[in-house]
């Protein structure tokens, strides 16, 4: 492991034995290991302290109190603590899990505070330098070497790899090809691809801003990793973006084979169970931010997530439209986090046997929708088409077929499209806040929903779980002409 340790973090664990003798003690405890980090002035280490506003004085100052100052010793080989040799090894596991071939300064920092019960841990949380907040700053710096993604503006669209993936190309000279790391999930059959790095760095803007620079500036980015060859119509992307304000663990970005989600529920689910798998969160409750509003998760015990969502409605309550090649068909538009026309008498087998006849069904009635100019609030596009019938299952009050906007249909039941179903069923009087509603999709996964009236409005909560099944590295070679993946322009 030592010859992975960059030049810089041997040096500190040689000031972290020479604190040891100078303290008088015969082993290198994880202050030490803390003092020499601090004394290796420009680490990246203490470039991230430096960011998240903790003086190495101070921490330096916090130390020396807790410390006894015994007579100093001169041997120079002095031995690690069991808990320094164990912040060692999380450190090597904080590089791989960053896709870093070498162990520097700033995963000997992520590993004394994911130990977190030495006396380093606890000054370093006394000073609320958290795991969380500590990982996404080390990600940040990462992606920013070498490029101005932070710019609000959009400059012209690159041409070509360099100008698309300067970041990536940045890391290919030191490695071998440009590489992203993502790991895949389902939600109820419905994937989800966590972009864990390599992605662009999109600011510290509003979400919407940093939404607006990814569609303008990096696009391709989007296709290269949920469309065809390497995902597939019904993949969903997340992008863990820099959230504005402290009270969220993170941002996040939805993405799919033609465009962007304001808020995507099962994919919520996804990356809080991905999250999970990374060791980046625990079990209770966080928020996280997406560009249509913050959402409350709780990762259970269980390992199933419950999203409490933005505040969905009915807007529209029975919109009739003529569609071709079906007559006239009448539904409710209601918004979940995304735009849905929500149909229940439309003599359709919601099967998986009849997939392709209630795609064409649906897409007639985007089409419809569109051409008669019916939209959601102020002109949203309502690109989410949902048809409802009983449910075959005992104890699941409705199955559901949901149009996605690429023309894909939800393995799951949809986060926002259940969210929608639910503000209806209030607007109807037919569900209470606090009753469950169970929700099952065309492949027969459930979603169980319920909601909260505040304040007049209905917030859904969705429950659901989802399973880790891929992590990769997907490779941008400059040389194949399908690099971006198979776009529709
Ligand atoms: O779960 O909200 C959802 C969703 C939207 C599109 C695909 N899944």
């Amino acid at each position: 492991m030592w010859q992975r340790f960059t030049e810089r973090a041997r040096r500190v664990v040689f000031f972290a034995q020479q604190e040891a003798g100078r303290l008088g003690e015969s082993f290198v405890s994880t202050e030490h290991l803390l003092l020499g980090l601090i004394k290796e002035k420009d680490s990246v280490a203490a470039r991230i302290l430096d960011r998240m506003g903790v003086s190495l004085g101070r921490i330096r100052s916090e130390i020396e109190r807790s410390v006894t100052h015994n007579v100093g010793r001169q041997e120079q080989d002095i031995q690690l603590t069991p808990r320094t040799k164990r912040v060692i090894d999380l450190a090597y596991d904080e590089a791989r899990l960053l896709t870093n071939d070498y162990i520097g300064t700033e995963h000997l920092l992520l590993g004394l505070i994911r130990e977190g019960e030495g006396l380093a841990g606890r000054v370093l949380a006394k000073l609320g330098i958290t795991l969380e907040r500590t990982r996404a700053e080390v990600l940040a710096l990462m992606d920013s070497h070498g490029s101005a993604h932070a710019s609000k503006t959009s400059p012209p669209k690159p041409t070509t790899l360099r100008e698309s993936l300067p970041w990536l190309y940045d890391k290919a000279v030191a490695t071998t090809k440009p590489k992203i790391h993502v790991i895949d999930s389902h939600t109820g059959g419905e994937p989800t691809r966590l972009v864990v790095s390599g992605a662009p760095n999109l600011g510290t803007g509003s979400l919407v801003d940093q939404l607006t620079l990814f569609r303008d500036r990096y696009d391709q980015f989007r296709s290269a990793i949920v469309n065809e060859p390497r995902g597939s119509e019904a993949m969903v992307g997340a992008l863990l973006v820099a959230a504005t304000t402290e009270e969220c663990v993170t941002g996040v970005l939805f993405f799919n084979n033609v465009g962007y989600l304001g808020m995507c529920g099962h994919g919520m689910i996804g990356v809080v169970s991905t999250l999970s798998y990374l060791n980046l969160l625990q079990p209770g409750e966080h928020k996280i931010e997406t560009p249509v509003g913050i959402v409350t998760v709780i990762l259970h015990d269980t390992g199933e997530v419950s999203v409490t969502n933005v505040p969905a409605y009915r807007y529209q309550e029975r919109v009739s439209v003529e569609v071709e090649g079906i007559g006239t068909t009448t539904g409710d538009i209601a918004y979940g986090g995304n735009w849905f026309y929500l149909v229940e008498g439309h003599r359709q087998e919601l099967t998986m046997q009849n997939i392709e006849g209630l795609t064409d069904f649906t897409w007639r009635i985007r089409q419809a929708l569109a051409a008669n100019g019916i939209t959601g609030a102020d002109g949203q596009e309502i690109d989410h088409i949902e048809l409802f019938a009983p449910s075959p299952t005992e104890g699941v009050n409705s199955r559901n077929f949901v149009l996605c906007p690429g023309k894909a249909y939800d393995r799951s039941p949809c986060g926002t499209g259940t969210s929608a179903k639910l503000a209806c069923l209030v607007a109807d009087g037919k569900l209470q806040p606090g009753e469950v509603w169970k929700q099952e999709s065309v492949t027969g996964s459930v979603f169980e929903g319920s909601v909260a009236i505040v304040d007049g409005q209905v917030i859904p909560t969705i429950k659901g779980r989802a399973h880790i099944n891929s992590e990769a590295f997907l490779l941008l070679d400059p040389a194949d002409p399908l690099c971006w993946g198979i776009r529709e322009e």
